[in-house]
């Protein structure tokens, strides 16, 4: 079983920090600052698969585990992320049952889906040393979708019960954009639209995930019983430290 989706639910609440700054080095430092997960994004950050190749290689030293946002969910896509080493994938923008099936099926090789073969050429299979790849690699796999529009909301229950979606995160910033709330995702409705949400993920016997929108969010989330949170960003880290350095010695502005 994949390991990250195996720590899931067991008690613990995963933390985990966005990596947006699209670097090995910073990457590494983060791994090492006692998170679970990092999420690596190929969808918001500028992103290569070098840079990402780079990303995943920096943290493989760490207890972390190095989940990877796809742009889209393509399977071309999802087949070379795969390749490269990511285990975990997070697909933004789910919204049908038919969509999160393609997904699992672009995560399995045949018969069990439609992943493309490169088993001696590729990082994950150990540049071909590893035997069993093609016949274990669906078992080291872990999926999760992202719920972040109206559409996807309408569809939560079914795209939660579909075999292969291992964990659903909910997406704030988007789901305000589509709830007519764009950049305001603390709006009631989109609150009460995620409370709704993450009901009904509970219901589907699925872990459920999410952006925490501050400090105070995260701990509201953990409290409630989140399976995974992630609790911000290397840029919002940087941004955040790098202005109140210079603020504490420049207090007026002047
Ligand atoms: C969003 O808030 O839309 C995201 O994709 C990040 O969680
Ligand atoms: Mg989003």
């Amino acid at each position: 079983m994949n390991r990250f989706v195996a720590a899931l639910g067991q008690g613990r609440p995963l933390l985990g920090l966005w990596q947006a700054l699209a670097n090995p080095y910073t990457a590494e430092i983060c791994a090492g600052a006692g998170y679970d997960w990092l999420l690596i994004d190929g969808e918001h950050a500028p992103n290569t698969f070098q840079t990402l190749l780079g990303q995943l290689q920096a943290v493989a030293a760490f207890p972390v585990e190095a989940v990877a946002r796809v742009p889209v969910g393509e399977a071309a896509i999802i087949k070379q992320y795969l390749d490269i080493g990511f285990k975990t994938l997070l697909v933004p923008m789910v919204e049908s049952a038919d969509q999160a099936r393609a997904l699992v099926a672009a995560t399995r090789f045949p018969p069990r889906g439609i992943r493309g073969v490169a088993s001696a050429t590729s990082r994950a299979s150990g540049f071909g040393r590893r035997s069993d790849y093609l016949v274990t690699a669906h078992e080291e796999v872990g999926l999760i979708v992202q719920i972040e529009s109206r559409a996807g909301l309408e569809n939560l229950d079914a795209i939660a019960a579909v075999d292969g979606v291992d964990a659903v995160f909910i997406g704030p910033g988007d789901l305000a954009a589509s709830l007519g709330h764009l950049g305001n995702p603390r709006h009631p409705d989109v609150q009460s639209a995620i409370a709704g949400a993450l009901a009904r993920i509970a219901a589907a016997g699925k872990p459920a995930g999410i952006f925490a929108l501050s400090v105070d969010d995260a701990r509201q989330r953990i409290s409630d019983g989140i399976a995974f949170v992630s609790l911000g960003t290397d840029i919002g880290l940087l941004t955040a430290g790098a202005r109140t350095l210079v603020e504490a010695c420049r207090p007026d502005g002047a």
